[in-house]
């Protein structure tokens, strides 16, 4: 806690010292705050709307963002995090890609004195203070969630269940924690078994390709369990392909709750969502600012997420914003 304090105590009076070569350069506003941001990419539905929530909300809370695409390469989020120090941004809030590997670009911030905040994704890294806060969902209760409804709902059925699974992007930290709250929860029914498990990369071309192979190259599956709705939709045109009905001949489990996965849903082609929330841009300014002026912010900040079958799905589709 009283490092992060000193951090955060730094990192004002390195606001000031920016804020003057801000107005001698003429950008950014002049009592707003400068946010460097390195999304990780556009490869899902979940991804546009949580891009969207945090550019509405920077340009509501007047902060001047500056933003990144990483196309979901490691790399490419290390080049943006080192130009936002050498611009001398305010804060820098990133979505790690993967979990591992960002020790020396998070130290570089560091020694420059300029606040990381972690949304969406976690890193692994043992020094926790080398960020301020990590707001986002809480993955493996995800994973548990489907894991729990899959056991509920295979309950009656008699014999061995054969799960198939579409895992994100390998090393990533929603990949590791849905597969492990997953895994967790299924061994509550010893007749439930993953018999494949392979990553689709979080996109529905990834989806529909695995599960095209899948189909090939396994027998009876009974259940898909997809990291996330694109996955899971690019397996439904799979399973139609292969002359089978999705969320019937086969049940579905996804992730996210996006427009397109929730449409599916009350069409009972998926028969299970657990909620991811995207909308995390008004907390992330809040967060901002906060880490900005040296005050001190929870280590944590988890969102608030539920879980919907077919009807709850028919119910919200119509208010659902994204
Ligand atoms: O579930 C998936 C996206 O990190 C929670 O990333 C996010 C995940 C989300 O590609 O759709």
């Amino acid at each position: 806690m009283f490092k992060k304090t000193l951090v955060t105590a730094l990192a004002v009076s390195a606001l000031a010292l920016s804020a003057c070569g801000a107005s001698d350069s003429g950008s950014g506003t002049d009592d707003g705050i400068t946010m460097g941001f390195a999304q990780v990419g556009a490869e899902s539905g979940w991804r546009t709307a949580n891009t969207k929530s945090i550019q509405e909300a920077a340009e509501t809370a007047g902060v001047d963002l500056k933003f990144s695409d990483a196309q979901q390469k490691q790399e490419n989020q290390i080049k943006a995090i080192r130009s936002y120090i050498q611009q001398k941004v305010d804060v820098i809030a990133f979505s790690p890609v993967v979990e591992s590997g960002w020790d020396t670009v998070l130290k570089e911030a560091r020694d420059a004195d300029i606040p990381v905040i972690l949304t969406d994704r976690a890193v692994d890294s043992a020094d926790t203070s080398l960020y301020q806060t990590f707001l986002g969902s809480d993955f493996v209760e995800e994973g548990k969630k489907a894991g729990d409804w899959l056991v509920q709902d295979s309950a009656a059925t008699e014999g061995p269940v054969n799960i198939v699974e579409l895992q994100g992007t390998t090393g990533a930290a929603p990949a590791i924690d849905r597969k492990e709250g997953f895994e967790a929860a299924i061994t509550a029914d010893p007749d439930l078994t993953i018999v494949q498990s392979q990553t689709g990369d979080f996109t529905r071309s990834g989806g529909k390709q695995v599960m095209e192979a899948f189909l090939k190259n396994t027998p009876d599956i009974d259940v898909v369990y997809a990291h996330n709705d694109d996955m899971g939709l690019g397996a439904i045109e799979a399973i139609e392909a292969a002359g089978k009905v999705p969320g019937v001949d086969i049940k579905i489990i996804t992730v996210d709750a996006v427009k397109d996965g929730m449409t599916a849903l009350s069409e009972g082609r998926i028969n299970y969502i657990v909620e991811c929330n995207p909308l995390l841009g008004e907390q992330l300014m809040e967060l901002a600012e906060k880490v900005v002026a040296g005050e001190e912010v929870p280590e944590r900040v988890v969102t608030e997420e539920t879980a919907f079958t077919p009807e709850q799905a028919k119910e919200v589709l119509a208010s659902r914003e994204y």
